[in-house]
């Protein structure tokens, strides 16, 4: 399947200009409906293949989501446990052909060129959060960066897109408007601490993202974002991707540092 056309009609007539200037100020932005049903259907079967094993690439990661809805309850370095429909994280799917013609599409490319100043754009991460039918994790306020994730820049760009449609009662994306603009509320990033989130007020800040199946959404890496269970019966599939500027280096020492692969120009390939 080409990159090209795994995108809709809409994709193609997309206004940047507005769509960039909402990201900007608030930190997200809606794309709309931006990939085919087709693609869509073909993305989701292939993550129920994934779970269940019947299609297998190595080195990837999954998580399984805790059987209480409790995000602390969490288990990690587990990985793969068996055919399940409840991995809550499965990383690494740019060795999937067909999530990796997605990340590729020429819609993304002419974002990352928007957030990006450098010819090369990278990939950091490709990644399908799910929450199982009447099940999912309460997933808390979090920013995608810091010395955690261990780079020399903090990425500014994830694509967030809905495989199913995911409302309000399937635990859909959740933001604090504006927060990208207030950086990092640790240095080392990641989960936002519970007293900041209670000195900030956060409960009433919130503003929720339903989404359509096939819709995208841009979240800057700085944003307060969250998700919630999902009551519905059923699955709650999405797929995310967070491109790296091509001077972004990786800063781990315990480990070979990592290599990103890079995305764009395609011609790279
Ligand atoms: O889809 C979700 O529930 C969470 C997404 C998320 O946290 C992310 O894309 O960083």
């Amino acid at each position: 399947m080409r990159a090209e056309s795994m995108l809709t009609e809409v994709a193609s007539r997309c206004d940047l200009d507005l769509v960039m200037g909402q990201y900007h100020e608030h930190g997200f932005a809606r794309l709309g409906k931006a990939c085919a049903s087709d693609s869509l259907a073909a993305m989701r079967d292939r993550t129920v293949d994934l779970m269940l094993g019947r299609v297998t690439y190595d080195g990837m990661f999954f998580q399984k989501d805790s059987p209480n809805q409790r995000y602390e309850d969490l288990v990690f370095g587990r990985g793969y446990e068996g055919p399940s429909l409840h991995y809550r994280k499965i990383e690494k799917l740019e060795r999937d052909p067909l999530f990796a013609e997605w990340l590729r599409n020429e819609l993304f490319e002419r974002v990352c060129r928007r957030v990006y100043s450098t010819e090369a754009i990278h990939l950091y991460r490709a990644v399908i959060f799910s929450k199982a039918a009447n099940g999912g994790s309460n997933l808390p306020w979090h920013q995608d960066a810091g010395n955690f994730w261990g780079l020399s820049e903090d990425p500014q760009l994830q694509i967030w897109t809905a495989l199913d449609d995911a409302g309000e009662e399937a635990g859909c994306l959740e933001v604090i408007p504006g927060t990208h603009k207030a950086g990092l509320v640790s240095p080392l990033g990641g989960v936002v601490p519970r007293h900041k989130a209670t000195e900030f007020d956060a409960e009433s800040k919130v503003v929720k993202l339903p989404a359509d199946a096939g819709e995208s959404i841009l979240i800057h890496n700085y944003l307060w974002h969250r998700s919630g269970p999902n009551a519905t019966p059923y699955m709650r599939r999405a797929f995310t991707v967070c491109y790296l500027s091509g001077t972004t280096r990786c800063l781990r020492t315990k480990k070979t540092p990592r290599e990103f692969e890079r995305v764009f120009p395609l011609d790279g390939l």
